[in-house]
């Protein structure tokens, strides 16, 4: 870890070399601090070049120092030595500059970069808004308008719209360096250009202040700091730079304390340890070119989708042409409406669709590096795919299983090569949704396992890895989790309380308006199936209910009533009526903190069991799965962090 700096010609390069991503750590900073003073006092140097060592400039402030008091030199203050230098800084940016990245480049004379380098203040994606001038330089820089969507809503800038925007100065082909030089001495030759900080900024109005609230206030999803980015970036532009700087710090060091900021700093290190699981160190995967999918419903086209969003070619295999011809629709249906949404070209749609190969039967997967079965969750349907597959496929070929409850030992028993097999849990809609369960059968071999988890860093999921029970670890606790809501409503609680709760806690929505959505009738079969083997299952409101024909909104009705074309859930009386035989004589009465601490209770109690077992390796995983796939508030960090918390207190 180290900054360094040398004199060419009259310019001193100065470097800042922490790897992995040169965070500015008080050690860097104390160092860049120390440097600069130098420089000042070096006559044989009239200009500095800054730049980072590696492979991107400078991927922000250290976020590991954030649970602790901040340290000096704060980068505040680093940045204004650098302003006020009478040396001018230039910096050469390559790769990526992110949050403090940014900011320091912001605070010098000039900046330059390298063709392919990325700009971004994800500052909001850790709870916290840019703490060292980012809210006021930037804009002051770009202007209002640009700078807000990079501020307060996560845009990232590529290399050519920060030169059009004026955030760059100039694109350096070749030798990143030297060209910096040369830039340096150019400028060194002319008026100085105007720091970010003494440039005049217009303020776009009223309008586009109430619009961008609006727009940041859906797309935050609750969380605080995309809202307070916004503030602190229109009070700069209303009442000058310095009051501008005074809150953007004071709002950054309160958001940093702050419960939210703590859980999405979690979060952010769970989601870079995931891919990395210990016992994995030095395997090498094997390598997926083609990948196989069998069957083409929701499921499989959303796997099909994810692999060839992902560049891989994929062999989609159907019984017949009708099941083809409908999976080819569905695609075509995915990439379309990605393009229609600007995220993709129409030129991508269709190489997404030529890399796909639409077959009847197995004949096709012999080719395959990795076959991922999405069939119907049927033991014997499975089965069936599997023998046919190990007999067809090569024997190195990895074959995944894409069931969500069935013991994957259950579906590999017997066939030829065990130490292939694996499980693949994908989560509805698959090219969607983040999360991967990875389930390993005893036999798996690791360099199978660490091919799944390739996999997933390949597809963009956060992968989790489930030992095997029933659920494994994200349906196990959903079942809990239910199961523990239904309890309240048989003790007397009211469901549209339960689910007010949860909505008020950041959930899209509650468990009963979940079971409406989905359909009531999925887990009602697979209680009837229990039954008919002799499991004694009480009757629960389910039951009842679907029994009487209310499954949900696709029937019009289920937990709730529903006007025909209106998703929004209506109270009903006839529910109320159905489910009364099971309610408690005498309603307890629970507020939604009372709602929201036994479902939580119930939830990292499941998540306990799940760890004290060895289905999962540590909290941060249980939680993962549940932010990622069950849709736990990301600002509340998961079920199992909140329990964590709770027993500090308790200490
Ligand atoms: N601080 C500390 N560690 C960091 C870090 C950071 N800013 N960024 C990454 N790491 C660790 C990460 O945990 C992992 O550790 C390793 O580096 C490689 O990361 C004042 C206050 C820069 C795009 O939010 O987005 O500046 O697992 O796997 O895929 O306003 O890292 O190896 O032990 O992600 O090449 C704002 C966060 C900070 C950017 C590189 N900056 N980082 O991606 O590597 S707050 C961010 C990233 C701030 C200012 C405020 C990415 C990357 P380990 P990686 P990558």
């Amino acid at each position: 870890m180290s900054v360094t700096y040398q004199n060419r010609n009259g310019i001193a390069v100065v470097t800042i070399d922490n790897p992995p991503v040169n965070a500015m750590s008080q050690a860097i900073r104390q160092q860049i601090w120390d440097i600069a003073g130098q420089i000042e006092a070096d006559d044989a140097v009239q200009a500095v070049v800054l730049t980072g060592a590696g492979r991107l400039f400078v991927g922000g402030a250290d976020i590991t120092e954030f649970n602790r008091p901040p340290l000096e030199p704060h980068l505040t203050d680093l940045f204004t030595r650098i302003e006020d230098a009478t040396k001018p800084w230039v910096v050469a940016l390559h790769g990526v500059a992110m949050g403090g990245g940014v900011e320091i480049a912001l605070a010098c004379r000039a900046r330059v970069a390298a063709p392919g380098s990325r700009f971004a203040l994800p500052e909001v994606n850790i709870g916290i808004v840019p703490g060292a001038g980012g809210t006021q330089r930037l804009p002051r820089l770009i202007g209002v308008e640009a700078a807000l969507p990079v501020v307060a809503e996560n845009k990232t800038l590529g290399h050519e719209a920060a030169l059009k925007l004026g955030l760059i100065d100039r694109v350096i082909e070749g030798d990143l360096v030297e060209g910096a030089l040369a830039f340096a001495a150019e400028m060194l030759a002319g008026p100085l250009p105007v720091l970010a900080r003494d440039r005049a900024i217009a303020d776009p109005g009223a309008e586009f202040w109430q619009a961008a609230s609006a727009r940041i206030a859906k797309s935050s999803k609750g969380l605080t700091a995309p809202g307070r980015a916004l503030e602190a970036l229109r009070l700069g532009v209303e009442q000058g730079f310095a009051q501008g700087m005074a809150h953007e710090r004071e709002t950054f060091l309160t958001l940093k304390a702050s419960a939210e900021a703590a859980a999405l700093r979690y979060l952010f290190f769970a989601e870079r340890a995931a891919p990395k699981p210990a016992a994995l160190k030095g395997i090498t995967p094997r390598a997926v070119s083609l990948a196989g999918v069998v069957g083409g419903g929701t499921m499989g086209t959303g796997i099909v989708a994810a692999l060839r969003n992902a560049g891989i070619n994929v062999v989609l295999s159907e019984r017949d042409e009708a099941a083809l011809t409908r999976a080819k629709d569905t695609l075509s249906g995915i990439f379309g409406a990605a393009a229609k949404r600007g995220l993709i070209s129409q030129a991508d749609v269709e190489a997404r669709m030529a890399g796909i190969r639409f077959v009847i039967g197995y004949a096709d997967m012999a080719d395959c590096d990795l076959v991922i079965e999405a069939v119907f969750e049927e033991l014997s349907v499975k089965r069936e795919v599997f023998a046919a597959l190990s007999q067809i496929c090569r024997p190195d070929t990895i074959l995944a299983t894409n069931t969500s409850y069935i013991d994957p030992r259950q579906i590999a028993d017997g066939f030829a090569g065990p130490e292939r097999f694996i499980g693949l849990h994908f989560f509805s809609p698959a090219h969607v949704m983040k999360l991967l369960e990875i389930i390993p059968l005893p036999q798996t071999a690791p360099e199978v396992l660490a091919s799944a988890f390739d996999l997933a860093r390949r597809l963009g999921k956060v992968p989790a890895q489930s030992g095997i029970c029933e659920g494994f670890i994200g349906n196990r606790i959903l079942k809990r989790y239910r199961q523990e809501a239904e309890a309240l409503v048989l003790a007397g609680v009211a469901w549209a309380d339960i689910d007010a709760a949860l909505r008020g806690f950041g959930y899209a929505m509650g468990p009963f308006e979940m079971q409406d959505l989905a359909g009531l009738d999925i887990s009602y079969l697979n209680r009837e199936a229990a039954r008919a083997r002799g499991e004694d299952i009480p009757t629960t409101p389910g039951d009842l209910l679907v029994r009487a024909g209310r499954k949900g909104q696709k029937t019009g009705g289920g937990w709730y009533d529903y006007t025909p074309g209106d998703r929004k859930p209506q109270l009903s009386a006839e529910a109320a009526q159905i489910l009364a035989p099971l309610v408690a004589a005498n309603p307890v009465q629970m507020d939604a903190s009372a709602i929201l601490d036994r479902l939580l209770a119930a939830m990292a109690d499941e998540g306990q069991r799940i760890l004290d077992e060895g289905i999962a390796s540590d909290a941060s995983v249980i939680d993962l799965v549940e932010v990622h796939g069950y849709g736990f508030p990301r600002g509340k960090g998961g079920p199992m962090l909140i329990a964590a918390g709770k027993k500090d207190e308790a200490k």
